[in-house]
């Protein structure tokens, strides 16, 4: 029989300088091996596929496993921060003999650099190819034993080492199985999930962003995606969450870019809901499209907490990232998120392109007018410093200033953000930590939160 591993590993306790074991998000099982496991197990039920994650081994005892594992093909996801580390799994799963392939956001950006320093014929040989996009077809494909060259999404080295990039094949989500939860111990998740959340399941009903496809794509936007904003029908959304109650979920964490991106879908979906026992909804929106009409339709959805990108409450700012929204869009959608009885989640980048000392001044008074709840059992406000990920546009405008980071498959972030300031903020890092520091300040004396756990994206 066929063995295969999708290989999760855990977000690194050091990093970005975080404290280990800080995190702003919950333990839950990795929902792109799931997708591909299901795809997988239900096109060739004769293999065995393997999810082995790290978050609920331990690194020691992955390892163990990792070493002493005999699989034909191993898959990784890898993101900025657990690129080294799945690079140290890769070598061992190589060792015993496994194809290694990469997907997600991460690799497909660097896929000409992975190729090239760890792809066959290099000195570090651990990598195979590389899937762009939807991997469910372009794994089965590599299980059934397809030649690289019939594979679609696949990038891989060809004769001489030059790198091959197969046509691309968007598919169609209607046509998927739904992802099959009891492939992983549900058990030993909400373990790991604290009291308050405990019980949280991610799912995606929808791919693609709106915004990216049409008028504009902000300027630190690394998702890798294509076909345009694509969902499956409401219908059968809103049955598969309400499926997760079934297996004892409480919270869902829908990773769709912008849930109300369409107003239609949205409207179909919030019926379906309302009509069947829902767990509460954790979801992202974008703050344009957070209307009287699309947050009435989330509460009826039984939404709960709503992240919004806000990143800065300065328009120049916002206009130079490309975000779509402004200072009085943000204010009015976290307005009309506590009107309905939602929790917004504010998350806030510092270290924007165009901001300036003034420019955060007018920033944070904006966010002094900014309605917040009185109260709130997680942290509202999330800050983080602007991550430079490859393939985004701030990453090709750092790389003209900066030829020299050209060619690399491994990036170092806080190098990128000291360089980034450099060529495109007038703040130091003292500034950008006295900033971060007003606003957690500013929220702390306006929000109260019970037994806070420390939240930080
Ligand atoms: C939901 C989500 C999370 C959830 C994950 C919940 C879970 N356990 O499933 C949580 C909150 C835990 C999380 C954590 C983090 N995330 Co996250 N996350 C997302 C988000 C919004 C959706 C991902 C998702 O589940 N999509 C649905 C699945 C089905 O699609 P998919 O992942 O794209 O996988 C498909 C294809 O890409 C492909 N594929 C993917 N992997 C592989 C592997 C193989 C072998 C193959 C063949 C195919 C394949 O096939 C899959 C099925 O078609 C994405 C952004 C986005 N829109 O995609 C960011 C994103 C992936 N996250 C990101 C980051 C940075 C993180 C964190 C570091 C935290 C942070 N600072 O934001 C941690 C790292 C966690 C870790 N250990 O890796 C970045 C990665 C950027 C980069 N270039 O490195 C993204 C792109 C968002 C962003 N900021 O730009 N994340
Ligand atoms: S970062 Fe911007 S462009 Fe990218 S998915 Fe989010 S809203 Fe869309």
């Amino acid at each position: 029989m066929k063995k295969i591993a999708l290989i999760a590993l855990a977000y690194p306790a050091d990093g970005l300088g975080r404290e280990p074991g800080e995190r702003w998000f919950d333990v839950m099982p990795p929902l792109w091996a799931l997708a591909l496991a299901t795809y997988l197990r239900s096109a060739m039920p004769g293999v065995k596929v393997e999810i082995i994650d790290e978050q609920l081994l331990g690194r020691a005892r992955f390892l163990q496993r990792l070493a002493a594992g005999r699989y034909e093909l191993a898959g990784f996801s890898p993101v900025a921060y657990t690129y080294p580390a799945v690079l140290d799994c890769a070598r061992l799963v190589k060792k015993n003999g496994a194809m290694v392939i990469l997907g997600g956001h991460y690799a497909p950006a660097l896929k000409n650099e992975i190729l090239g320093a760890r792809g066959p014929g290099s000195s570090d040989y651990c990598i195979d190819a590389i899937v762009r996009y939807d991997g469910e077809k372009p794994l089965h494909a590599l299980v059934s034993g397809t030649p690289f060259s019939g594979v679609k999404n696949l990038v891989y080295p060809g004769p001489g080492g030059k790198i091959i990039e197969n046509p691309v094949a968007p598919l169609d989500l209607a046509k998927l199985p739904p992802a099959d939860y009891t492939l992983v111990s549900l058990e030993a998740y909400f373990r790991l999930q604290p009291a308050h959340s405990r019980g949280t399941l991610p799912f995606a009903s929808q791919r693609g962003c709106k915004w990216a496809e049409g008028p504009g794509r902000c300027i630190f936007c690394s998702i890798q995606s294509t076909g345009g904003l694509r969902a499956i029908a409401p219908a059968a959304a809103a049955l598969r969450m309400a499926d997760l109650a079934k297996l004892g979920a409480r919270y869902i964490f829908e990773g769709s870019d912008d849930f109300p991106a369409d107003q239609a879908w949205l409207k179909e979906f919030a019926s379906r809901a309302a009509g069947l026992k829902f767990p509460a909804l954790r979801l992202f929106a974008r703050a344009s499209t957070l209307n009287q009409a699309n947050v009435a339709l989330l509460k009826a959805a039984n939404a709960r907490y709503v992240s919004v990108g806000v990143e800065s409450m300065s328009d120049a700012v916002l206009r130079c990232v490309g975000k779509g929204a402004s200072a009085a869009l943000n204010r009015r959608a976290i307005a009309l998120l506590l009107k309905a009885g939602i929790l917004p989640k504010i998350h806030v980048i510092l270290g924007l392109p165009g901001e300036t000392r003034a420019t955060f001044s007018a920033g944070f008074a904006e966010f002094k007018k900014m309605e917040l709840p009185v109260e709130s059992p997680e942290p509202v406000l999330l800050t983080s410093t602007f991550a430079v990920y490859p393939g985004t546009e701030a990453w090709r405008r750092l790389l003209a200033r900066e030829p020299g980071y050209r060619g690399r498959d491994i990036v170092d972030e806080k190098v990128l953000f000291r360089a980034w300031l450099k060529h495109f903020s007038r703040l130091t890092e003292g500034d950008i930590d006295s900033a971060r520091a007003a606003l957690e300040r500013l929220f702390a004396a306006r929000v109260r939160v019970p037994g806070a756990r420390r939240d930080k994206p």
